[in-house]
């Protein structure tokens, strides 16, 4: 890595993330059934149909992975609690074995000087709860409070940091909308209702934390730099809109009690009764934001129906995903966000990284694209802290491969090779690079 810990404030976080469906296993330790095993059952959803029941079987192999992440060098490892593995049925009797494991991963890190900052929801939704309708259901917003409040008063007083949702995009668009992920619909009545109740829910399960006197709550977006395919204003307006569901609609919501007008031209006539005066609860105060950025999308207009673009192939060099690289939309992000939406609040880039063609040979993975990715994008970090922005951290994803969504396993993000039929875990080279990088002198 062409960068070193002294380049940083003193008070900069390194860490490193993963999720709970992505690497626990989900078959162990009495966890319930999630509409990612449901959706993953269903013929064309996801690469060889496979599930999350064994990923790294980080369920049995949490020790290990600690070290890891020790030796590593971080300050922070951002991991998320699966609801299903907590609460089978998503509301009702908890599973013990479930709030014990989160239990000994949060000693564990703590143990091991290690700061634990929990991501309630990532996307493993409880199959139950899928059938009263998911995210479509404005009850969602107390299920996943209750859901909070069950983890919280177990760790809530040893971790350092938590947010209730990853990314409301992914759980609003991205699996409503567009239908590659769970639950795969591809509706926009369907789209407006979760893209609203995921920040409803996200209100409710911060008010649920402060109310046990927690800390240090933020919320987690994601986001894609969007560059209009040519000059003409069609394709800008189409690049505005894409910016606008994707970018502003959940900032605007959480930081400015409003939705983009360009984005509530297609989703109004299908927004929630009263939507309008959830505001309060949404907007509730947060102590940071995170920000997860890999790629920017070039896009341009349609003739179908609102929203009327598409992505193209654009023209930079790209990651194994098909993703272009662009560090500089890290830094564009970093100081948009301070500078209309969050103003002094600390932000953070809680997740970056890219997936790779990393192949082991002689017991080693040389993946020098990963270091470049990482060295170019934390460049560009320093560049945003240097511009003004309150950026606090960074965090890479992932710390293992893992269950990369619809794409199974085929795509390795990791700084740590895993061998899917062994599971025996090798760092590469990025991970030494790190922890090189990291080091205290
Ligand atoms: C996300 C998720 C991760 C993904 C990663 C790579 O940002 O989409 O948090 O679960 O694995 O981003 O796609």
């Amino acid at each position: 890595m062409d960068f070193k810990r002294d380049d940083f404030p003193e008070d900069f976080l390194f860490g490193a993330a993963t999720s709970s469906y992505q690497i626990e296993g989900h078959a162990f330790g009495g966890a319930g059934r999630t509409h990612w095993d449901d959706f993953a059952a269903t013929p064309g959803n996801v690469v060889r149909a496979e599930n999350g029941a064994v990923a790294c079987d980080h369920y049995h192999r949490m020790d290990e992975d600690l070290d890891l992440l020790a030796a590593l060098n971080v300050d922070v490892y951002r991991f998320s609690t699966s609801w299903a593995r907590v609460i089978p049925d998503g509301r009702g009797a908890p599973n013990p074995e479930g709030l014990d494991f989160y239990d000994r991963l949060v000693d564990g890190l703590l143990e091991r000087k290690l700061k634990p900052a929990v991501t309630l929801y990532h996307w493993e939704l409880p199959s139950p709860l899928a059938d009263l309708g998911g995210w479509r259901n404005r009850d969602v917003a107390s299920w996943l409070a209750d859901f909070t409040e069950v983890v919280m008063r177990r760790i809530g007083d040893r971790v350092w940091s938590a947010a209730p949702i990853n990314e409301p995009w992914c759980v609003g668009w991205l699996s409503h909308f567009q239908g590659h992920h769970a639950p795969g619909l591809k509706d926009i009545r369907a789209t407006a209702r979760a893209m609203h109740h995921v920040l409803l829910a996200h209100g409710r399960s911060i008010q649920a934390m402060r109310a046990l006197g927690m800390s240090n709550l933020g919320a987690v977006c994601n986001f894609e730099w969007a560059e209009p395919f040519d000059e003409s204003d069609e394709a800008r307006a189409a690049a505005e809109l894409y910016d606008g569901y994707y970018n502003h609609f959940f900032l605007s919501g959480l930081f400015k009690g409003e939705y983009p007008a360009s984005v509530l031209k297609g989703l109004g006539p299908h927004m929630p009764k009263g939507w309008q005066d959830d505001f309060e609860t949404i907007g509730t105060p947060v102590d940071w934001c995170g920000l997860n950025y890999y790629t920017r999308k070039v896009i341009r207009p349609t003739n179908g129906p609102w929203p009327a673009h598409e992505e193209v192939e654009g023209p930079l060099p790209k990651t194994a995903m098909g993703w272009e690289i662009y560090p500089e939309g890290i830094c564009k992000f970093l100081k948009q966000t301070s500078e209309l939406y969050t103003g002094d609040l600390p932000l953070y880039v809680t997740e970056n990284g890219m997936a790779g063609d990393d192949a082991l040979a002689s017991g080693a993975v040389d993946d020098k694209a990963r270091v470049a990715y990482v060295s170019a994008h934390v460049a560009q970090v320093r560049r945003a802290i240097a511009e003004g922005a309150p950026v606090k951290g960074y965090f890479l994803w992932s710390l293992l491969d893992n269950y990369e969504w619809a794409l199974g396993y085929e795509k390795r993000f990791g700084l740590v090779h895993v061998d899917f039929d062994s599971l025996k875990r090798t760092p590469k080279a990025s991970y030494h690079a790190l922890a090189n990088a990291l080091a205290r002198s």
